[in-house]
């Protein structure tokens, strides 16, 4: 394909590099410089570190993206003057200044969309005045952009010299889950996120924005869904700031990537359309109900009826909206864990089942009719791996969803990761033993009340399957490709981390993502072993150490690893 030429063009020349930089890996970090994630291939013979003259400047080509991250660049790199836990014991030489980073671009036309080349490569000589950044793309340049900053340190600035770096992802997706239905967040909450993602190197803000608990994306076509499904009227999304965050995404190379999950966790669309819904005319769960169909949180009222051809005017006015809010090519149409519970105490899908109908069939109907509009809408549709693997719908395998839609797996790690690929779907890992960050902190298990609307039941919050707490090791540890055959890996095309909000608000937001995320951006980015392939995470619990400080000083609450005594007392 087109767009991997680039790429491959660059990673040819990194590699005939890389047989000479192997060995200068290791001084790079007994001279402590901390870069996060670490890049792929990094020479840097003999350390030593320049200033950085005050009048610093970056010259680049102008662009509608590239140019304002280079300005937030600058201003960042003149004026953090970052104290590191550990300062780099490398020699400041005499003599000039690094005076200016030059940008240069080889194709400045390739939009943001998965799969774009994110190469770049760096070079901060010894001796002269420039410094110098190439890359396939404007995505890539950001990229390049972080890492310089990170490679400037104190007071006056200096920054790490003598220094070639190349780098580009393993995985082409690496992303973060935020739900914004269980709990709202701010408009800002939401870009300081953004923000936090780009210097991670994270490429898609995966936005699940409703669910049953609250409606909070305001559409155009259908402004009952948030003007009686929201929480409150200033706990909504307007157009307007949805544009603002796309445009905030779009300036830090991040994918926003939106979720109206459906035809499951729905209930919150009863307040404006109950006619479309199943069992929603219920206060609370139907009548053979059993506590064991209750998934994540539900509400218990509420999932959308697929035989009401109403339901699919809705539907269709919903994607409709999104997909002109949203420019993304992926458009998640979630469709997880839908409850049977719930369809079959509907009399209409009664009467379907009782002509011989199945649940799955029912299912079916409403994959296909949304799917085949999501197509129509030039998209490419995500879904939840449910729609191949749930047991207890997804009986008949004569039924598949179609071949081209990607599948996020959150279920049983390594094993549905192959389920997907093997059936030759593109899959997108989100597994909740390892990638769920808001697993175990609440022991809420609450099967002995009716009232308890709201909590996550056995899931979600820290039923047994789910927690314990995720560590960053555990993150940082797991092999999204684990046990897949060379073609198998290939369709894996990323990760997630996911913040389920059920207990989770903007007051937590930040340490509970960070730094855990970071550990995900850096498997996802250059991987979790040395260059001997053995896990490397001693080295880098230090250089996470670095990293979590420097992401707090520049106004990200991420939560500590070490009591700081560990930097300041090297074993
Ligand atoms: N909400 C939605 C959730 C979850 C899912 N979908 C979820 C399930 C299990 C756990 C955590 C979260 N809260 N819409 C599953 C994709 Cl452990």
């Amino acid at each position: 394909m087109d767009k991997n030429k680039g790429h491959s063009t660059t990673i040819l020349t990194c590699l005939a590099l890389s047989i000479v930089i192997i060995n200068s890996i290791t001084s790079a970090q007994c001279a402590g410089i901390s870069l996060w994630p670490k890049p792929r291939i990094m020479s840097w013979p003999s350390p030593l570190a320049r200033l950085l003259s005050p009048n610093f400047t970056i010259t680049s080509p102008s662009h509608q993206y590239l140019s304002p991250a280079v300005n937030r660049y600058l201003q960042l790199i003149l004026n953090e003057h970052h104290h590191p836990l550990v300062i780099p014991t490398v020699n400041l030489t005499s003599g000039y200044a690094i005076q200016s980073l030059v940008l240069v671009i080889s194709d400045l036309s390739v939009p943001l969309m998965h799969g774009i080349d994110e190469s770049y490569g760096l070079r901060i000589p010894s001796s002269g005045e420039q410094a110098s950044l190439i890359a396939e793309t404007a995505w890539g340049a950001m990229r390049g952009l972080e890492t310089f900053s990170q490679l400037i340190w104190g007071k006056p600035s200096r920054i790490a010299s003598g220094m070639e770096i190349f780098d580009w992802p393993i995985f082409q997706h690496r992303g973060i889950l935020l739900d914004t239905s269980r709990n709202f967040y701010k408009v800002d909450d939401i870009l300081r996120t953004i923000g936090a993602m780009s210097a991670n190197k994270l490429n898609v803000f995966h936005w699940h924005i409703t669910d049953s608990q609250s409606f909070p994306l305001v559409l155009p076509s259908e402004p009952d869904l948030a003007g009686k499904g929201s929480y409150r009227h200033d706990m909504q999304y307007s157009p307007e700031n949805v544009s603002r965050i796309v445009e905030f995404g779009l300036e830090h190379g991040v994918r926003i990537l939106p979720e109206i999950d459906m035809p499951g966790h729905a209930g919150s669309w009863a307040k404006a359309h109950p006619e479309i819904m199943a069992c929603a005319n219920m206060f609370w769960w139907p009548a053979g109900y059993k506590w064991e169909d209750r998934l994540a949180s539900e509400p218990g009222t509420g999932q959308l009826n697929p035989l009401n051809p109403k339901t699919y005017k809705v539907v269709k006015n919903a994607i409709h909206d999104v997909t002109s809010m949203f420019p993304d090519q992926f458009y998640h149409a979630g469709a997880d864990e839908v409850i049977p519970g719930c369809w079959k105490a509907d009399p209409e899908i009664q009467r379907f089942l009782s002509d011989g109908g199945s649940l799955n069939q029912i299912l079916e109907m409403f994959i296909n009719s949304t799917f085949d509009y999501i197509v129509s809408m030039n998209r490419t549709a995500v879904y939840w791996e449910d729609v191949l693997l749930d047991q207890t719908i997804r009986v008949d395998k004569s039924l598949l969803p179609p071949k081209n839609t990607i599948l996020q797996t959150w279920n049983n790690g390594p094993n549905n990761t192959k389920r997907i690929v093997s059936s030759g779907y593109r899959a997108i890992v989100s597994s909740s033993e390892y990638y769920y960050l808001d697993c175990g902190h609440g022991s809420f298990l609450g099967n002995d009340s009716q009232y308890d609307q709201g909590n996550a039941g056995n899931m979600g919050t820290g039923g047994s399957w789910c927690g314990p707490f995720k560590t960053w090791q555990t993150i940082y540890n797991y092999d999204i490709t684990y046990g897949l055959t060379e073609e198998e890996a290939k369709l894996v095309l990323g990760g997630e981390v996911a913040l389920w909000s059920e207990q989770a608000d903007p007051t937590v937001l930040d340490s509970r993502i960070w730094p855990r995320a970071s550990a995900m951006a850096e498997a996802m980015w250059s991987g979790n072993r040395d260059e001997k392939g053995m896990k490397r995470y001693a080295e880098a619990t230090d250089r996470l150490n670095e990293w979590r400080a420097r992401m707090v000083s520049r106004g990200i609450k991420a939560e500590p690893i070490q009591p700081l005594w560990c930097a300041l007392n090297p074993g």
